[in-house]
């Protein structure tokens, strides 16, 4: 199914035999770490020196040092900064490709939008990463960390994705079990902590002794050797409690059905893995997440320490702000000064607290500057695409946006807020 995709893949390669040096952009989630340790291992298994950057996007251009350039997980959105710049670029991204690139020199675009697959749900950056890493050697132990990206970005194990998580289990690379794809630790620390999904447990200690109660599960169990039997109990409670949350139905297949485990990797459990990569991404120690990628063990203890704080942070932030929400006629919207962690809270609310219309969180930043994170799940998709409503309402009040379908951004400035909320609500109406 990669055969397209393959072809530009080969381009890619081809660019990097040329080359003893490649300068890595990606982004800071775990998609982005997860694509950017891929290109790293790939490389240097074929000894070829890198430098990598953590970048939130690249709205302000990027200094680009080197003769090749290498962008995971960004760069299809942004033709006019990849046209700029004088070296061989390759852009490895599953985002919507916008505009047409004229590169400079050497180019190649491995995509699967481009290659008739779809990069929304089916392939991730690290997926697309990963094909490009095959197409350099002998690289199927990374399907382990392509399996970070999926995760992190909630993409399904369909398509693509499946494929490759495929290859990772014939190879031995991952192993894969029935049950509950969540986080790992104690029972009550993992529904108190859990995003994905997202219990409301957090500050309601009493709720959650009495659900166990309820249910026959002991706390202080190790989630990871809860028996079957055990589990079905707990996933049907878990499943219980998020239908009377209002939650988008959706939501389950992101976490029943298949768990991942990685025999290679410093943390075993697939799910665990991608949500303390990517809080280091969300508390700017993006290298730590990196080097646990890359089996660095030193930085294992600080990178569980970075996630519990993370998880402490956006839990409380979420209390504090839930009573905030304002509805439009066809959005909600979330207004936020100085706010953390805007498209986690926005993922959050979207898909389990409101779910019924397209949810708009806005942060800004003392400089004025505006990051906005839209959500919506695929059965609004049908109808609307936030991806385009982001660009044109961005642009419209001179900024700019842009993203998938389901999950997308914007940056505009501060005096816009308004005009830019009514645009969205518009635009959502149609
Ligand atoms: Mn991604």
């Amino acid at each position: 199914m990669f055969e397209l995709l393959k072809v530009e893949a080969r381009k890619a390669v081809k660019i990097i035999d040329k080359h003893n040096f490649a300068r890595i952009f990606t982004h800071y989630d775990a998609d982005g770490i997860s694509s950017g340790a891929i290109i790293a291992t790939a490389l240097i298994r074929k000894g070829i020196d890198f430098h990598i950057s953590f970048l939130s996007g690249l709205n302000e251009g990027v200094e680009c040092d080197g003769d090749l350039i290498i962008f995971t997980d960004m760069g299809s959105g942004y033709p006019d900064v990849i046209s700029s710049i004088d070296a061989d670029v390759i852009v490895i991204d599953h985002h919507y490709p916008v505009g047409k690139i004229q590169p400079k020199r050497d180019f190649a675009h491995v995509n699967p939008h481009l290659a008739g697959l779809d990069g929304s749900f089916e392939l991730s950056a690290s997926g697309t990463s990963f094909v490009v890493a095959e197409e350099m050697g002998d690289n199927y132990d990374l399907t382990a960390i392509s399996l970070l990206g999926i995760i992190g970005d909630k993409q399904k194990i369909i398509g693509g994705n499946a494929e490759i998580i495929r290859k990772g289990i014939e190879k031995g690379f991952i192993t894969e079990k029935e049950g509950l794809r969540m986080i790992s630790g104690k029972v009550r620390d993992v529904l108190r902590l859990s995003l994905e999904p997202f219990l409301d447990f957090y500050s309601k200690e009493e709720e959650l002794e009495e659900f166990l109660n309820r249910i026959g599960i002991e706390d202080d169990k190790e989630f990871d050797e809860l028996s079957r039997e055990e589990e079905r109990r707990l996933a049907n409670g878990i499943a219980l409690r998020i239908l009377k949350m209002n939650a988008y139905p959706g939501v389950f297949e992101t976490f029943m059905g298949k768990k991942f485990y990685l025999r290679e990797e410093l943390i075993k459990n697939a799910v665990m893995m991608s949500e303390v990569v990517n809080a280091t991404g969300r508390k700017s120690a993006h290298s730590i997440g990196f080097a646990i990628c890359m089996r660095d063990e030193r930085y294992l203890e600080k990178g569980m320490d970075l996630w519990r704080d993370f998880m402490k942070e956006i839990h409380e932030e979420i209390e504090k702000r839930r009573n905030d929400v304002k509805e439009g006629e066809c959005i909600r919207y979330l207004i936020m000064e100085n706010g953390s962690f805007t498209s986690p809270i926005a993922s959050v609310f979207s898909r389990y607290l409101f779910s019924d219309k397209p949810f708009i969180a806005l942060n800004i930043k003392k400089d004025g500057q505006v990051k906005v994170s839209a959500r919506s799940n695929p059965i609004m998709a049908e109808r609307i695409n936030l991806a385009d409503i982001m660009k044109e309402a961005a642009e419209k009040v001179g900024g700019r946006g842009g993203g998938h379908s389901v999950a997308a951004g914007a940056n505009i400035t501060a005096d816009k807020v308004e005009e830019f909320i009514k645009e969205v609500d518009r635009l959502c109406c149609i």
